[in-house]
């Protein structure tokens, strides 16, 4: 059941580099769903990830339908937590937080769902999360209790993603924390590509055209857009961020 790993790769073959647009399904969010949906719709992202740090209140999986009804894009999970696991995604990323030595999200969440996510028959892709520092606090360093890795620090960066790569996964994700100050570097981008044989995502503070362009020229090819797309007015940032990605400049 390798459907939507599949589909990703092939995106990647027909189209270069992909990407990925994050909502949160989040009350703050109950005003915005329609409208982000919108914006993802018409500015060629190539599927939705929601996810988010917290489940704040009973509509979860009632913000997940409206986001469903309201797309054709394949729907990914991208939980923070086993509570956020729901059958009604396509598939879902069974993450594992490499970085920062919290057994609970190394493995502890995973153990407590694993047999829901088999008797679900859920598509998991197992990826190996990565919490690099974006230059401000974030969320997942503030829930997960861990802290992200220095940024400046490739070494220790690649061992983390080489120890992800040995350890099977088919994927890693690179992530600097939603509304990140500094996105992923491309210099550890095209380190990264050197060492590392499996795909990758990048996330965190990717909120314009000029950084999509850095981190498509350094080797990027999996590119998670969350923030960006909650802010108003925006649907041509969100426009020429998909053109670089996909190449059309
Ligand atoms: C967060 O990497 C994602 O988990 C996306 O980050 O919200 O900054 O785009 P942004």
């Amino acid at each position: 059941m390798n459907n939507i790993f599949n589909k990703i790769i092939s995106t990647k073959e027909q189209r270069g580099a992909v990407s990925f647009a994050l909502i949160d399904p989040d009350e703050k969010n109950d005003t915005k769903i329609k409208s982000c949906i919108n914006k993802i719709n018409n500015s060629d992202f190539d599927f939705i990830l929601i996810g988010g740090s917290l489940i704040v209140d009973s509509n979860y999986e009632n913000r997940i339908e409206l986001i469903k009804s309201e797309t054709d894009k394949s729907i990914i999970l991208f939980p923070g937590s086993s509570l956020q696991i729901s059958n009604k995604v396509n598939a879902m990323l069974y993450i594992s937080l490499l970085s920062g030595n919290n057994s609970q999200y190394l493995i502890g969440e995973h153990i407590q769902t694993a047999g829901l996510i088999h008797s679900l028959n859920i598509e998991a892709i197992p990826t190996g999360y990565i919490l690099i520092d974006g230059g401000n606090s974030s969320s997942v360093s503030a829930i997960s209790k861990t802290q992200p890795l220095p940024s400046n620090k490739f070494e220790i960066i690649i061992a983390h993603a080489l120890a992800g790569q040995l350890l099977g996964k088919k994927m890693l994700y690179f992530e600097s924390g939603s509304g990140a100050k500094e996105s992923i570097n491309p210099r550890l981008v095209s380190l990264i590509k050197e060492k590392i044989n499996i795909p990758f995502f990048i996330g965190g503070g990717i909120d314009n055209k000029y950084k999509a362009k850095e981190l498509i020229k350094a080797g990027a090819e999996y590119f998670v857009i969350g923030s960006a797309i909650e802010k108003n007015n925006n649907l041509n940032t969100l426009i020429e961020i998909n053109q670089e990605i996909h190449g059309k400049n």
